[in-house]
C-alpha cells in the first residue's frame, strides 16, 4: 500500500457531540424521545460517555492523540434550562473545558445546535415559526458574550438537512411529523437563523475586537448516483437523482450560504442575498443509489460498513467540489467517520477518506473524525460505534483503538508512510 503526504495547510481533529456524548438528565427533544419509548434499543441519554464528569480524560486523550482541533457543541438545554434562564454553573463547566483544551493545543469550533432542543423551544414549535429566530439567536449571543474570547470558529446548525428531513419526513426522528409544507417551513426557518447568527457573531466578535471569527454550517452531503444508468429507467432515474440533490442539498446551501431562497425553500424573513459563511463546512458519509419512484439504497456489490451505507470515499471529492461551485470559500470536513463495531476496518476508511484530499486539488482546510468516541448514535443509541476511543459503557472505561492509534501516526506525520499503511491497513477490509 501507498504512502502518501496530505496538504500542509490541512489541520486534523476529531468531532463529537453534547447529547452523544455528556450523559446526564437533560430537558431535551431526544431525552423525551427516549422517554416516549421511540428509540430503537433501551440506551438512555443520561448515560451516554459521561463527558460531562470525565471531560477532563477525554481532553488528555485527544492531546496524546495530537489531535489539532476538536468540533464539539454546546448543549442549548443545559444553557438555558428555561426560556430566558441562563444557568451560569453549566456556563463556566463549558469555559473550563474549553480553557482546558485550549492549555492543551487543541483549537475548538463549537457547534452551537446539533439536533437537540430545549423542550421548551420544542413545546413552542421550534423551528417552524419564523417569530422563534429570535429565541435562538439570545441562545447564540450568550453563547458568544460567554466563550467568544476563548473561541473563534463557530458552526452554527449541524445538518439542518439531516434535522429536518429526519424528523417531519416520516424518518424517526423528533417531533415525528411526516409532512412536507414543515420540511419547507423548517429549513427555511433555519436557513433565517443561520444567516442571523453569522451576523450577530461577527458583530459581537468584531466589538471585542477579534478578526479572526470563522462561522459556518455543517450541511450533511451525499454523493447520489443512478442505481440502473443503463436501463430504460436510468434517464428517470437521473431526473430522480436531480432532484433529491437540489432538494437535500443544493437548494438548502443556497439558502443558508448565500441567502438565495429558491424553490421548495421561501425566504421568511426579508434577507439579502449574500456571503454567509466563511468557511464550507461539509459532513460527508456515503452514496445513495436512488431506485424509481422514489427509493434509495446502496447497491449489492458495493463496499459497507456496519449500518450498510456504502463506503465511497470518492464522493467526498465530488460533494465538495458540488458545494464549492456553488460558494467558493474554504473547505472544512466537519464531519467524517464510519460504522465498524470491531475497528476492522476504520483505518482503512481513515486512509482511503484522506487520500482522495491529499491527492485531489482541493481546497480544504480541515479534516474532522467523526467521533473520537463511541457515542449515542441517536435513534440506534449505543449500538452503533463510530469512535476512535471505544467505550465500555458500563464502566466508562476508554481504550485508544487501532485506528486511534494510526490517526495518531497520521497526524504526528501528517500522511501516512508505506511501512504504517502496511502495518495498520494490511489485511482490513469492509463488508461486501
Ligand atoms: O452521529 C451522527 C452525527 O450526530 C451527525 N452526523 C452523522 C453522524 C453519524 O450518523
Amino acid at each position: 500500500m501507498k504512502g502518501y503526504r496530505l496538504p500542509k495547510r490541512l489541520m486534523l481533529g476529531a468531532a463529537t457531540a453534547s447529547a452523544q456524548i455528556e450523559g446526564g438528565d437533560v430537558d431535551h427533544n431526544w431525552r423525551d424521545w427516549e422517554k416516549k419509548g421511540r428509540l430503537r434499543d433501551s440506551s438512555s441519554f443520561t448515560r451516554a460517555c459521561d463527558h460531562w464528569a470525565r471531560w477532563k480524560e477525554d481532553i488528555d486523550i485527544m492531546a496524546a492523540m495530537g489531535i489539532e482541533t476538536y468540533r464539539f457543541s454546546v448543549e442549548w438545554a443545559r444553557i438555558e434550562p428555561k426560556a430566558g434562564v441562563f444557568d451560569r454553573e453549566a456556563i463556566a463547566h463549558y469555559r473550563e473545558e474549553i480553557e482546558y483544551m485550549i492549555a492543551s493545543g487543541i483549537r475548538p469550533c463549537l457547534t452551537l445546535h446539533h439536533f437537540t432542543n430545549p423542550m421548551w423551544f420544542e413545546r413552542r414549535g421550534a423551528f417552524l415559526y419564523p417569530g422563534n429566530v429570535k429565541t435562538f439567536l439570545r441562545y447564540v449571543g450568550v453563547v458568544v458574550k460567554s466563550f467568544g474570547d476563548l473561541v473563534s470558529d463557530y458552526v452554527t446548525i449541524n445538518e439542518p438537512n439531516v434535522y429536518t428531513f429526519m424528523g417531519y419526513a416520516g424518518q424517526g426522528f423528533p417531533p415525528g411529523d411526516n409532512n412536507i409544507i414543515s420540511v419547507r417551513r423548517v429549513l427555511s426557518v433555519m436557513a433565517g437563523c443561520h444567516i442571523r447568527a453569522y451576523e450577530k457573531i461577527h458583530r459581537m466578535r468584531g466589538k471585542m475586537g477579534y478578526t479572526d471569527t470563522q462561522v459556518g454550517i455543517a450541511l450533511h452531503m451525499r454523493a447520489f448516483a443512478p442505481m440502473n444508468p443503463t436501463s430504460p429507467a436510468g434517464v428517470l432515474e437521473q431526473k430522480s437523482v436531480a432532484v433529491s440533490r437540489w432538494v437535500f442539498q443544493d437548494a438548502v446551501a443556497r439558502a443558508f450560504l448565500l441567502g438565495e431562497f429558491r424553490a421548495p425553500y421561501e425566504n421568511l424573513g426579508g434577507f439579502k442575498r449574500g456571503i454567509y459563511c466563511d468557511f464550507l463546512g461539509v459532513n460527508y458519509y456515503t452514496r445513495n443509489h436512488v431506485i424509481l419512484p422514489a427509493d434509495d439504497r446502496p447497491r449489492a456489490q458495493s463496499p459497507k460498513n456496519d449500518y450498510g451505507w456504502e463506503i465511497y470515499p470518492q464522493g467526498l471529492a465530488e460533494v465538495i467540489r458540488e458545494l464549492y461551485k456553488i460558494c467558493p470559500r474554504p473547505v472544512w470536513v466537519t464531519e467524517s467517520g464510519t460504522c465498524d463495531e470491531n475497528d476492522s476496518f476504520r483505518s482503512l476508511f481513515i486512509y482511503d477518506q484522506l487520500a482522495v484530499l491529499a491527492q485531489a486539488d482541493l481546497p480544504v482546510e480541515r479534516y474532522y473524525y467523526w467521533s473520537l468516541l463511541d457515542n449515542f448514535e441517536w435513534l440506534d443509541g449505543e449500538s452503533k460505534r463510530f469512535g476512535l476511543v471505544r467505550i465500555d459503557y458500563g464502566t466508562q472505561e476508554r481504550t485508544v483503538k487501532k485506528s486511534g492509534h494510526f490517526y495518531r501516526e497520521l497526524i504526528e506525520n501528517h500522511g501516512v508512510t508505506e511501512e504504517m499503511a502496511e502495518r495498520y491497513i494490511a489485511g482490513e477490509n469492509y463488508h461486501q
